[in-house]
């Protein structure tokens, strides 16, 4: 049950005909039902109002679809006391292929991927209908923040920090990327194939690279490293990146060249493109303890001799 549409009713206009139509009375019931397809056949008339008619011309309506015929299914002219009914007139069917009454879209198919819903109702985050090609990653009909499928449909992403360590030089970022990917997998995480290292080179920066999830970002724990990119950028951390793939706590430092915001840092040191170890070439490092911009660049420390052991930190995209 879509929760955010889950309240939303709506009046449907039926016109019965007591005694066949058009020659026979006729009569309008307002009937509400739910916006549930499942439920709109089972909720029922509520008894919200019934007009009888004795007088009827046969004429249509001809304005179905508009809001006033969706509630009176029936035009009376008083100039000439005239009614003009028709069998269908201010019938509200979701399916038809016609928007009328309160329907946001009707496209007259039964698939609930596309944009307009089995109950008329347009597609969107909080239906409780995963619609990918709009953009969703998940979309559970609810509106809790921290179950895993946040509000605005977007989903958490796990941030580790590597159980290993290394020199500066390992392959350049793409080396880095491989060997989170190979931890990711190794510790049967999910998507493992999609990490990268937040690290950057003459090409490469996370801020160019990565994927600005509009979802959590967790450590291996579950603890909230941070609620979207832009919490993660914005030079804080909630808890810092000290949790590796297997959930074990680690401490030191790790490869970053990388500002707190995602970019690759103006003053570089990057082990020559993260291929060289011998002194005096520089690498810029993160402190893994910290939560402050220190967890992407040591400031006080950088930079550091490209002959030091250090983690990677690896992003989930
Ligand atoms: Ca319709
Ligand atoms: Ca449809
Ligand atoms: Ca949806
Ligand atoms: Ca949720």
């Amino acid at each position: 049950m879509p929760a955010l549409h889950a309240h939303r009713a709506f009046l449907l206009a039926t016109v019965v005909c007591v005694s066949g139509c058009p020659d026979g009375p006729q009569t309008t019931t307002l009937v509400t039902v739910t916006s549930d397809p499942d439920e709109s056949s089972s909720s029922g008339a509520t008894g919200t109002d019934t007009t009888t008619t004795d007088d009827t011309t046969g004429a249509t309506a001809g304005t179905a679809g508009s809001e006033s015929n969706s509630e009176s299914g029936a035009t009376t002219d008083s100039s000439t006391s005239s009614v003009t009914t028709g069998t269908t007139a201010g019938e509200v069917v979701c399916g038809d292929g016609e928007v009328q009454g309160d329907e946001e879209c009707d496209d007259g198919n039964d698939n609930n991927l596309d944009a307009c819903l089995n109950s008329c109702e347009l597609a969107g985050c909080g239906d409780g209908i995963l619609h990918e090609d709009f953009g969703e990653e998940c979309d559970d009909g609810n509106s809790d923040e921290d179950d895993g499928c946040n509000s605005q449909c977007a989903r958490d992403r796990i941030v580790f920090l590597t159980s290993t360590t290394t020199q500066g030089k390992f392959g350049a970022v793409s080396g880095a990327n491989s060997h989170c990917k190979s931890l990711a997998q190794d510790a049967g995480l999910p998507n493992p194939l999609t990490y990268r290292a937040w690290m950057s080179d003459d090409t490469f920066s996370p801020d160019e690279w990565f994927f600005k999830s509009k979802g959590r970002y967790l450590l291996t724990n579950g603890a909230v490293v941070a609620k979207d990119w832009e919490d993660l950028t914005d030079g804080t951390l909630e808890n810092a990146i000290n949790v590796d793939e297997n959930g074990e706590l680690g401490n030191g430092g790790a490869w970053t060249n990388t500002t707190p915001q995602g970019l690759k840092h103006p003053d570089p040191a990057d082990c020559d493109g993260w291929t060289v170890t011998a002194f005096p070439t520089e690498g810029r490092i993160g402190l893994v303890s910290r939560t402050d911009g220190e967890w992407s660049d040591a400031e006080n420390f950088n930079p550091e001799d490209c002959g030091a052991n250090a983690h990677f930190y690896c992003f989930e995209n």
